[in-house]
């Protein structure tokens, strides 16, 4: 596509990789999009594919079923699905950070007990960290994890979960200790335990083929064996899983954006008036110019955060720094693709209008852009 600058991958694996997502997303993606978002349907069966095709997976061990990429090809996989259908996009995000704390933190047994049928697909995580109180003072959490014989009674309600009611199991952080951060511990919970109950579903601006809603917990009984990395680890684990995560939703709006952008190309070409096609206007031209630019500067921006994770270097703050550009970015290529296509850009016969809805919520979920500029400004500070 002449929108976009040749990518650089690192291996012929990830070349196939690359492939084999494009030939998915125009395949089963595209021809889907458009009636799933207007029925609001959750499209698991798609979601089992990209399992199937190996693309569920893809940053984590060989040894349990993942494709062992580095997070860089993982993340340009997620930009090419976001590019056809964002929700599909963001529930394969979510999954692999809901796949974070076992893979990351759980133990041998546990790991074996489930990791290999979370890579496949066969069961589709969620992660359960804000709460209607609060999602962006995530330490402030009140759901507890209340010890009770050999395991845990979990009481509360988390709030904003992706995937509730259709996930397998949710990843749980709750409070088994008063002491602040180190207070919160980690707990994988099977979404058929009695007393796990998923509220109705958001009525959301965007992405309504993504549910997302309130979770009750009502003293779920959730035995120890589920505790992933020891009580009081489960901040430092959200985090861990958060930092990663946000490349994943920068990703998503890269994915957004191009999209936007080649359909705005297209349209500005055909499109004539006052005699001749639009883009020959500075005015339409030069406004394209400036979105490819600032979707290669996102794209750059998200790609050297995600090799410096590959690396094992940190990468929290260039993390939030990609999350926090690339959204915003995506906010205003999709805005400006509405303007270029005029009226027509205003009405649902066009995916413009819908992208610009859906380009909204990446500036919120994984920590608001507000709270990116936290992680940012206070790493400036730190030694
Ligand atoms: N990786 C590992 N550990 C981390 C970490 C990270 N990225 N960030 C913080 N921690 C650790 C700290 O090192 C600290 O541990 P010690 O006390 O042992 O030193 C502990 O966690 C508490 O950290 P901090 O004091 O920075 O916590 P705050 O309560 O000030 O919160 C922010 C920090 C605001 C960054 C955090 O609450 C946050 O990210 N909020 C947004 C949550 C979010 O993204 N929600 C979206 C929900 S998922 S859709």
């Amino acid at each position: 596509m002449a929108t976009q600058p040749p990518r650089m991958l690192p291996t012929e694996d990830a070349h196939d990789l690359l492939e084999l997502a494009s030939e998915l997303a125009d395949k089963e993606l595209a021809p889907k999009v458009d009636e799933y978002e207007r029925r609001g349907e959750f499209p698991r069966e798609v979601i089992r594919t990209i399992g199937r095709a190996g693309l569920l997976g893809l940053p984590y061990p060989s040894e349990y079923g993942g494709a062992e990429q580095p997070y860089e090809v993982y993340l340009q996989v997620l930009e090419v699905l976001a590019s056809r259908w964002l929700a599909v996009a963001e529930a394969v995000s979510v999954h692999t950070l809901a796949c974070y704390p076992l893979a990351a933190h759980g133990d041998d047994a546990q790991r074996e007990q489930f990791l290999s049928e979370m890579l496949g697909g066969e069961l589709l995580g969620a992660y359960c960290l804000s709460e209607p109180a609060g999602g962006s003072d995530a330490a402030a959490m009140t759901t507890r994890g209340i010890r009770d014989g050999d395991g845990y009674r979990i009481r509360g309600t988390k709030a904003w979960i992706t995937h509730a009611g259709v996930a397998d199991f949710y990843n749980v952080f709750c409070r088994t200790g008063d002491d602040g951060p180190a207070g919160i511990s980690c707990l994988l919970v099977d979404a058929d335990t009695a007393g796990v109950e998923p509220q109705p579903r958001e009525r959301t601006m965007g992405i309504q083929s993504s549910p997302v809603a309130q979770i009750v917990f009502d003293d779920a009984p959730v035995p120890a064996g589920r505790l992933l990395g020891g009580e009081g680890r489960g901040f430092a684990i959200a985090m861990q899983a958060l930092d990663a995560g946000r490349l994943g939703i920068a990703a998503c709006a890269v994915g957004l954006a191009q999209a936007a952008l080649d359909y705005a190309v297209s349209y500005a070409q055909e499109r004539r008036q006052f005699g001749q096609p639009i883009i020959d206007f500075q005015g339409v031209g030069f406004l394209l110019a400036d979105a490819a630019t600032q979707i290669s500067a996102a794209r750059a921006l998200t790609l050297a955060a995600a090799r410096l994770k590959d690396a094992g270097l940190p990468f929290s703050s260039e993390a939030a720094k990609a999350k926090l550009f690339a959204t915003d970015m995506a906010m205003r290529v999709t805005t400006d693709a509405v303007q270029v296509l005029g009226g027509y850009g205003y009405v649902a016969d066009h995916p413009v209008e819908r992208w610009m809805r859906e380009a909204k919520i990446l500036q919120i979920v994984e920590g608001t852009n507000q709270i990116q500029r936290v992680v940012i400004s206070r790493a400036l500070t730190r030694d």
